[in-house]
């Protein structure tokens, strides 16, 4: 059978979770709950460009009725017998609705994974966002960090395709696991900035040449958060199994990593040859490292319904949890592989090697839909340990900042990486945690971007000392020259978008538009790309160090873009979770 919309806009919204779906009013069932399996005759295009044009329905359950296996049935076997498959849709009044599984869905999918597939889409809530439907009207805010992006992506596609890190200097490429770490880190960037012709492009590099059976090491965390992340993210948004199917694939090459006489991973995992170490120097591993890849794993085993992704990762979890050596939720920063236990005691940071550790607590409660009191318990434990023993306020201007402590030792030294804090606790917040909370977060976040503003190219430092002491320094914020380097970080413009979100005060905005434009001042490389700076105190010579991070255009971008946008539906932050590289995934059971 077949139904014809005659181009009716605006399109209604269908109660599947993937954008890529395409909804009209469309008359079909008689019942009051009618239901269709259906398939868009064009293609998916025709409803993005906003086509008026008809689009034919081919339906081929014409009489399914609610309460009868038909839809599903119809569902499996299309997996089964290959051809498009479409999704299952349920309209709560007649008159409705709509269907695709998006551009490019492939056939042919195992029956485990078609059914978990299933489960996955039936269990999510919420329309996909409109922009992701329609050409998403951007504002001029918006239309800045598109053209940031398409600058830095031009460089990257010119001189380093297929690389991990472009060189925008010297117009070439950098190695780290030779996987093509920028181009996945971007893949829902793109999709979320409406830049389809670009994410077409870099999809058919992910189908013809990434290929993981590679003799490389890979850091089990920055590949976890990155690769794994990055293409499950990609999966969610698009809706293309290819990106599962690759996230799949690399989650078990990552597996040996799990396998010490401890359970903690090692750090190093060789995804050719399966044999997992941890660094040359040491048989530990740091605590943000084997507790935030968890988001990860644990949605793996969701959407393919093999539990070992989950367990591994959430034993790590457990272990974690039961060890000594915290200090009222504080955790140390090395943990050994082979004991288990934590090294270096005495020693806490809300910086590098633990920062993640606090954000997973938080994120894997909301993720698994705030039923797992024990992440709960450690993460307002951790955030009490915070207000006692790491917050000072600096001079003259009273910045409240986050510290470190050293055997007992107070130092007011605070790495740009804290600043992803202001953010997760103002999430907190809004899934119901203390209104203090959202008051600590915006006092940390004015002190963010003091980091910026008081610098000479208002970029922040890699790493901030405060000023404690009443004397004529004018400035809070101190910086070491050793420190004087900005590699194009996110956390601060992450925790503006949080903040902007939950608050509503536009002076959130504005912050991040001047830190875009700083971006584009100092580390705007004409040929193409960005590029980190050694000194960002020298406005004259900032020193460029000829290196694009892939999280610039996984995260930095994405999060101003983000933080550009007066839609709270945009991601909406009760339906997905960003993981710590800031790609979405979606909250299981959101409240
Ligand atoms: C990213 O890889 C992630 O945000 C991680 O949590 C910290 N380091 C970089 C960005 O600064």
């Amino acid at each position: 059978a077949g139904v014809t919309h005659a181009g009716g806009w605006p399109l209604r919204l269908c109660p599947g979770d993937r954008p890529g779906c395409c909804c009209a009013p469309l008359s079909f069932g008689d019942g009051p709950r009618p239901m269709a399996l259906g398939r868009c005759a064009e293609s998916s295009d025709a409803f993005l460009s906003g086509s008026p044009a008809p689009v034919t329905f081919d339906v081929h359950k014409p009489d399914c009725t609610p309460g009868t296996l038909g839809p599903l049935l119809s569902l499996l076997r299309c997996f089964l017998e290959g051809g498009p498959c479409w999704d299952l849709v349920q309209a709560d009044q007649p008159g409705l609705v709509a269907s695709s599984a998006g551009p490019s869905l492939q056939p042919k999918v195992p029956p485990r994974q078609a059914h978990s597939l299933w489960g996955h889409r039936a269990g999510l809530p919420g329309c996909p966002h409109p922009a992701f439907l329609l050409p998403a009207p951007q504002n001029e805010r918006q239309k800045a960090v598109v053209d940031a992006f398409l600058h830095a992506w031009a460089g990257y596609r010119k001189f380093a395709w297929g690389h991990d890190e472009l060189k925008p200097l010297t117009r070439s490429f950098s190695e780290w696991f030779g996987l093509g770490l920028t181009l996945i880190d971007a893949l829902d960037t793109m999709w979320i900035l409406g830049l389809k012709k670009e994410f077409q492009e870099a999809r058919k590099w992910v189908s013809k040449k990434l290929r993981f059976r590679k003799n490389v090491d890979v850091n089990l965390f920055e590949s976890t958060i990155r690769i794994l992340g990055g293409l499950l993210s990609a999966f969610h948004l698009s809706g293309d199994i290819l990106f599962l199917k690759k996230a799949e694939d690399f989650g078990n090459r990552l597996m040996p990593a799990f396998r010490t006489p401890s359970k903690i991973p090692y750090s190093m995992v060789n995804i050719g040859t399966g044999v997992a170490h941890p660094p040359r120097w040491t048989s530990d591993s740091t605590v943000a490292e084997v507790t935030s890849i968890q988001l990860e794993f644990r949605e793996l085993s969701r959407l393919t319904g093999d539990k070992k992704f989950q367990e591994a990762a959430e034993e790590v979890t457990r272990r974690v949890h039961a060890l000594h050596g915290k200090l009222d939720g504080l955790v140390p920063m090395f943990i050994n592989t082979n004991s288990g236990s934590f090294t270096h005691l005495g020693m806490f940071t809300l910086g590098a090697r633990a920062d993640s550790y606090y954000e997973y607590l938080l994120k894997q409660w909301i993720q698994g839909g705030k039923k797992e009191r024990q992440l709960l318990e450690d993460y307002l434990e951790a955030v009490d340990g915070i207000r006692k023993h790491l917050l000072a306020r600096s001079e003259p201007r009273k910045l409240t900042f986050v510290g470190e402590l050293n055997h007992g030792r107070f130092s007011a030294k605070m790495d740009h990486l804290v600043c992803f804090l202001p953010g997760t606790l103002a999430l907190g917040a809004h899934h119901g945690l203390p209104a203090e909370h959202m008051e600590l977060a915006q006092a940390l976040m004015d002190t963010c971007y003091q980091m910026y503003r008081q610098m000479e190219t208002g970029l922040s430092p890699e790493t901030a000392h405060f000023n404690l002491h009443h004397t004529k320094i004018l400035k809070d914020v101190q910086v070491k020259a050793a420190d004087r380097h900005n590699l194009l970080r996110p956390e601060t413009v992450e925790s503006l978008f949080y903040l902007y979100r939950l608050t509503g005060d536009r002076k959130y905005q504005d912050w991040g538009w001047e830190i875009l434009h700083s971006f584009n001042t100092y580390t705007r490389v004409p040929s193409g790309g960005y590029s980190s700076i050694s000194n960002v105190q020298d406005p004259r010579h900032p020193q460029p160090r000829d290196k694009m991070e892939s999280f610039f255009l996984g995260e930095t971008l994405k999060y101003l873009y983000l933080l550009f946008s007066d839609d709270p539906d945009l991601l909406s932050l009760d339906t997905y979770v960003f993981n710590t590289e800031a790609h979405p995934l979606p909250i299981w059971a959101p409240s």
